[in-house]
């Protein structure tokens, strides 16, 4: 049955997202729109090509931007696909950071709730080792860094409340704040300004449920997301869950910008597709990581880190998406009895003596699933 005879009904996102989701028999992946020219649905963009130098792109390990492809999809203004800008070689450093610096305290991830912070502190430590020596072929414990799903930086969303808060924060990492400025600058929203960032960790099973990014506080800002490893397929829905939603191919190094019209759209992630045809992971991936240009802005990934990132994501996605959580010269309201008090240690989520552990992995379970459910 192809997504398309599913389109008419009271909740015509869930009966697509299940479509995809689907893993035996196999979906049909033909209605997947690619982002390639020639298709009728893209329309090219012009980016802001004199916005951002071409030596300035390369320090972040972007082509120079005349050399980008990005598209407007129809019915869906204001949102805006690159396809991988990334020069050979540099996408590694990103997923070096996502998999080794990232997670270190003080950001916050799903497991500190289920560890002290020593461990918590260095997944990548505690995992390397086996990430590195492991065969493709042998089934073996999964590492830490195998069950990491979630980390936030900057303001970081509590998944209870659904909102951020002025006291919940940690510094915001520089190079992404770099790529991101780069990218909003590229795009025409010169004063985004990078203040919060969930980034997701995906298996072969794992799935992002359907959902709205309505929790900051100024919509006029762009979200950005950044995807590296495995392709998934991307569900772009409209303002309401009875719209279908439109299915989206995204590989590896893809950059996306919802904004304006398309800031608020339902939208989820219901498929994690493995790499084809012999190697595991894709062409942009399989080339060994760039080591001979130096950059000020991101730290190199050296060829044994690569070893264990590659290991890592044989079977994995990671999306980075950033948002400004404030409009400009905005702060949090005071008003309310959540919003603008002191945070507690109650109201953390990762403390350890309240009972947030369900609510935690209720937030997560209902975003993120990894297994075969619904
Ligand atoms: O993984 C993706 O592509 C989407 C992530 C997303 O929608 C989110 O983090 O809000
Ligand atoms: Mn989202």
């Amino acid at each position: 049955m192809s997504a398309a005879v599913l389109e008419q009904g009271e909740d015509a996102f869930r009966k697509i997202f299940r479509f995809y989701r689907r893993k035996n028999p196999p979906a049909d992946l033909s209605g997947v729109l690619e982002f390639r020219p020639g298709e009728s649905r893209l329309k090219p963009v012009e980016l802001r090509v004199s916005a951002v130098s071409d030596q300035d792109a390369g320090l972040l390990g972007l082509q120079p931007l005349h050399q980008w492809s990005a598209y407007h999809v129809d019915g869906y203004p204001g949102f805006l696909f690159i396809v991988n800008p990334f020069l050979p070689g540099w996408q590694h450093r990103w997923v070096r950071q996502c998999l080794k610096v990232y997670p270190r305290k003080p950001n916050v991830c799903n497991l500190d709730l289920h560890m002290n912070l020593d461990s918590a502190s260095d997944l990548w430590s505690s995992s390397h080792a086996q990430l590195r020596n492991r065969s493709s072929q042998k089934r073996s414990e999964k590492t830490l860094l195998e069950k990491l799903r979630w980390v936030t930086v900057g303001f970081h969303y509590n998944w209870e409340t659904k909102k951020y808060y002025r006291e919940h924060q940690s510094p915001f990492p520089v190079d992404l704040a770099e790529l991101s400025r780069c990218v909003s600058l590229a795009c025409g929203f010169p004063s985004f300004k990078a203040e919060a960032g969930i980034l997701n960790y995906y298996h072969m099973d794992s799935s992002l449920g359907i959902h709205v990014d309505e929790s900051e506080l100024d919509h006029s800002s762009p979200l950005l997301s950044f995807s590296f490893g495995q392709s998934s397929i991307f569900l772009l829905g409209g303002l309401s869950r009875e719209i279908a939603p439109t299915p989206m191919m995204m590989h590896s190094g893809d950059i996306m910008v919802m904004s304006g019209a398309s800031r608020l759209l339902y939208h989820a992630v219901p498929r994690i597709l493995r790499h084809p045809r012999g190697s595991a992971l894709p062409p942009c991936l399989s080339v060994p990581p760039c080591n001979n240009d130096s950059s000020p802005v991101i730290e190199p990934c050296s060829p044994s880190d690569w070893e264990v990132c590659k290991s890592y994501l044989q079977s994995s996605r990671i999306n980075m998406t950033v948002r400004q959580v404030l409009e400009e010269g905005g702060s949090f309201p005071e008003e309310g009895d959540t919003h603008g008090r002191e945070m507690t240690k109650e109201d953390s989520y990762y403390s350890e003596d309240n009972e947030t552990q369900g609510t935690e992995e209720q937030g997560l379970t209902k975003r993120m699933k990894t297994e075969e459910q619904d």
